[in-house]
């Protein structure tokens, strides 16, 4: 069975990135099996390195949305695409619109070795 560690680098990790493509949520939103069963409604993709992600853990440490103490929120801003939905969308051609941007984000951090299990936010 999948980690959540590799669950959450298949979700959220794409260092090779950001590409100007307009069909880069399209193209890996359904790479990366977020479009099997339903389109998963929003989703970041962080185009950093994995060790500078994985990082965050031992940076700022914040409550994260769903009242849990082990968030962490990246002392740098990082490249990162935000993929969602579009209102016309329907199942199974999952349509995204895709927003390149640079912001702080905040992981979900659990384990031994500490590493990030859930993307949370970016601010
Ligand atoms: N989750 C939420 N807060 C967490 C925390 N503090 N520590 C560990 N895990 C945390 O996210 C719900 C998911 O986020 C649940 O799996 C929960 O355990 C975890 P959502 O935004 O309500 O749903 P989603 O559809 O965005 O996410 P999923 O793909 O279901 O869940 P993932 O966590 O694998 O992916 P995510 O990184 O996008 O959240």
């Amino acid at each position: 069975k999948e980690s959540r560690a590799k669950k959450f680098q298949r979700q959220h990790m794409d260092p090779d990135g950001p590409s100007n493509n307009p069909n880069y949520c399209n193209q890996m939103m359904r790479r990366r099996n977020m479009t099997e069963g339903r389109c998963k409604p929003v989703n970041t993709f962080v185009h950093e390195p994995l060790v500078d992600v994985q990082a965050i853990c031992f940076q700022g440490n914040i409550t994260c949305k769903n009242g849990q103490p082990n968030c962490h929120k990246s002392s740098s801003s990082m490249k990162i695409t935000d993929c969602r939905v579009t209102s016309g969308s329907k199942y199974p051609n999952c349509d995204y619109r895709t927003s390149q941007k640079e912001r702080h984000i905040i992981v979900a951090c659990e384990g031994n070795p500490y590493v990030p299990v859930h993307f949370d936010a970016s601010v």
